[in-house]
């Protein structure tokens, strides 16, 4: 009985000492692994480690993270960097137009401004932009390929907005362009408005209306970098129906900003950009 529960309690035949292995017969086929007789090199404490041993080897380069983007979503003026080439700044003014007002500026500006689709030229071939474009102001504006000739001629809705942007800054804008995106689909591509007609250190306000569609913006990576963006420091700004944004100081310089196609609709949004425009000499 008490041999049997023994038995019982073990797995096998481990529990036995193993009957001696007898001695192959000359020619005999073994193992390679450990030929008959002998112990395994793993079980010998004079040998060395064999190659199958774990190695645990230190990676040569220290993971790096991809840093979560920030979000500004608060009205304020925020200091997004102070190198290399100067404060960047923003400021966020949700609200700049009551719902009410956005509302019906919205609807005249769809109907009335005279929206084109224009293409794209660069490098890699040309293609048509993903939004629709027009252009205010006495002078032409060329970016990505594209001149947009001057038009003097401002909506009362436009001259109305400039003027109001104007006394709250405190300058004077000569020159706007306006998106339209028809849905989620349309985008601007990351870019920076750093044409030299701009001049140095631009100030650009960026009024919205309609959808909410999110802005993004990333640090432009150090020489170092290599052009590798996927370490840099990112933010999202959503711009609702009537909110204002300014940019100002190093901001076009240091940083890069777009706005991606969503997964999901999105209904039309307008965006006016005021510029100082400046004569190429
Ligand atoms: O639609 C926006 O908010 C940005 C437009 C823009 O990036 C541009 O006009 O340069």
């Amino acid at each position: 009985m008490a041999e049997r529960r023994r038995r019982a309690r073990v797995q096998g035949g481990w529990a036995n000492a193993p009957a001696a292995r007898p001695a192959a017969p000359k020619g005999a086929v073994t193992s390679n692994l450990c030929p008959a007789g002998t112990t395994p090199a793993w079980m010998r404490k004079d040998q060395p480690h064999s190659q199958e041993q774990f190695v645990f080897e230190k990676p040569s380069e220290v993971e790096r993270r991809v840093p979560e983007a920030g979000v500004i979503d608060k009205p304020g003026v925020y200091e997004l960097s102070k190198t290399p080439s100067g404060i960047s700044r923003v400021h966020l003014i949700p609200g700049f137009l009551d719902s009410e007002q956005a509302d019906w500026m919205f609807e005249q500006l769809l109907h009335d401004l005279p929206w084109g689709q224009r293409t794209h030229i660069r490098q890699e071939g040309s293609f048509e932009e993903p939004r629709l474009t027009c252009w205010y102001g006495e002078l032409p504006y060329t970016y990505s390929g594209i001149t947009m000739q001057p038009n003097p001629n401002w909506h009362p809705v436009l001259a109305l907005l400039k003027e109001r942007i104007e006394a709250l800054r405190g300058c004077t804008f000569n020159s706007l362009l306006c998106n339209l995106y028809r849905h989620e689909k349309d985008s601007v591509d990351w870019h920076s408005d750093d044409e030299p007609s701009l001049g140095t250190n631009p100030l650009i306000a960026s009024l919205s209306l309609g959808a909410t569609r999110n802005f993004e913006m990333r640090k432009k990576p150090s020489l170092e970098e290599n052009g590798d963006y996927r370490f840099v420091e990112r933010l999202r700004i959503p711009l609702d129906h009537g909110t204002l944004l300014m940019m100002e100081g190093a901001t076009q310089e240091d940083w890069q900003h777009r706005v991606p196609k969503e997964y999901h609709s999105r209904a039309a949004r307008i965006n006016l950009t005021f510029r100082i425009i400046y004569p190429e000499t």
